[in-house]
């Protein structure tokens, strides 16, 4: 009796310092709790040195010198060991990276890299060493820089066949360790560096949309076949990001508005895996932009997958014509993105509405939050708005569960601050601060909250935070 008095004592008081609950969530007994990263955001080592190819990220920032970029980033290539043990502190049983394509092939086809190679071997291994499952992205958005300018980058097809070797060679090599594997990141925001200035290659041309999207499609459908010759046993997935978009009002005009642009933007990805067709909206689009698609090419695309990553931050607000408009009294994160984890389990239980029996288990490969942190006097760094964001979000997953939601892991975005891409170091979304003079780590209040979170829900002791 007096032990369980001493006990609860002490939890109550472990919970109170925290801007968030700890407690057993319902997400079910083998639930994955990992964290986030992609190799170009973190890694560094960019140079000759290493035996690394450019990507076109290199030659993103060489066009704009004024802008932040990647040659060191976290210096994550050197202190590889070092952040696993801090992934072990916390309690982490997954980490999800990418590897970097320029790294382990530098033309992107051909010639590989074998420094590079043994790099995401000894990180395979000490994360396995360490009781942390790898989940590894092929590609998180940096191409070797050959294969873009007049090779067309991701507009040629060429490139989803030097994709499926690339990827090939992973299994091959990695396939013997890495279980969860994910062919891209993103597509959307792919196609964002296609169509517009603000992501590499940068070339703003609207018209390149549609290709862009089906041939990365194409190229997830040719690798996920290649990867399976050479193993049957991994499991290999995608990861999307989604972004619910509602009506601002109870207006017939603003709900199809809402409808069109999530499908043009979003649910196309999702109806070309899983109903093999494309929505009305972008084949009319496909159709002006004059994109081919060949026989085939659905079918490859819509194998059967073994997960879906979901990558989560937001949702858009429509009015009648379809322009997005702000959401009066929102919170906003530093990137202008409303709070509001609800629109998560929202979208969740409508997406196993219209994917009825379709989808494959779902994990929410990246959720978190771009906000100002200040390391106080006390060397912390307190980010109550962080914590209680990752566990509203918990919440909703819980919901969308409750719902017969299939929800496997949930990854914090980011392990670790690191280049949000052409927005430069600015934006901290990590659950880790990084110095940027010294690249020194600390785990902030919302990262020993999570890691208190991981313990409590895994019946494990508290750690030493
Ligand atoms: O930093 C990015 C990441 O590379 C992909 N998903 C969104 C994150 C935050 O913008």
């Amino acid at each position: 009796m007096s032990n369980t008095k001493k006990s609860s004592k002490k939890h109550s008081r472990t919970a109170a310092s925290f801007a968030a609950p700890l407690r057993k969530m319902a997400l079910g007994r083998h639930f994955t709790w990992g964290a986030s990263t992609s190799a170009y955001q973190i890694e560094g080592a960019t140079g000759p040195e290493y035996g690394r190819g450019p990507s076109i990220w290199e030659k993103y920032f060489e066009d704009r010198p004024h802008l932040d970029h990647g040659a060191v980033a976290c210096g994550h290539y050197e202190r590889m060991r070092e952040d696993v043990q801090m992934m072990k502190r916390m309690g982490l049983t997954a980490y999800r990276f990418s590897i970097a394509w320029p790294r382990v092939m530098p033309d992107g086809h051909g010639r590989v890299n074998e420094q590079g190679l043994a790099f995401y071997d000894s990180l395979i291994d000490e994360l396995l060493a360490n009781g942390i499952e790898p989940y590894v992205t092929l590609y998180h958005w940096d191409l070797p820089l050959a294969l873009s300018g007049e090779n067309g980058g991701w507009t040629n097809r060429h490139t989803c066949q030097y994709f499926a070797d690339y990827a090939a060679l992973c299994v091959k090599r990695y396939g013997d360790r890495v279980k969860n594997w994910a062919t891209f990141n993103e597509l959307e925001v792919i196609v964002a560096g296609y169509i517009g200035d603000g992501l590499a290659p940068g070339l703003s041309n609207p018209a390149l949309r549609v290709q862009v999207g089906h041939n990365l499609l194409v190229a997830h459908g040719l690798a996920l076949r290649a990867m399976r010759a050479i193993n049957s046993e991994i499991k290999i997935g995608i990861v999307l990001n989604l972004v619910p978009v509602e009506p601002a009002n109870d207006s017939k005009e603003a709900a199809l508005a809402a409808r069109s642009l999530w499908e043009r933007g979003y649910a196309w990805y999702l109806d070309g895996l899983f109903k093999a067709r494309y929505p009305d909206v972008v084949l009319a689009e496909a159709q002006a932009s004059g994109v081919v698609f060949e026989p085939g090419d659905m079918a490859l695309i819509s194998q059967s997958i073994d997960m879906l990553g979901v990558n989560w931050y937001l949702r858009l607000v429509v009015d009648e014509k379809g322009a997005v408009v702000p959401v009066p009294g929102a919170t906003v994160t530093q990137m202008g993105w409303e709070i509001n984890a609800s629109a998560l389990s929202r979208m969740l239980i409508g997406m196993g509405k219209e994917y009825k029996g379709l989808l494959p288990p779902i994990y929410i490969t990246e959720n978190g939050a771009a906000i100002d942190d200040v390391v106080g006097e006390d060397g912390h760094v307190h980010d109550p708005v962080r914590t209680t964001y990752i566990y509203d979000h918990l919440c909703a997953l819980e919901k969308a569960r409750r719902k017969g939601l299939d929800i496997r892991g949930y990854f914090a975005w980011s392990l670790m601050d690191n280049l949000e891409w052409s927005l430069g170091f600015a934006k901290t979304f990590g659950i880790v601060h990084v110095d940027r003079s010294t690249l020194k780590r600390t785990v902030k209040d919302s990262g020993r909250w999570y890691a208190h979170m991981i313990a409590r829900d895994r019946g494990l002791k508290a750690p030493k935070f």
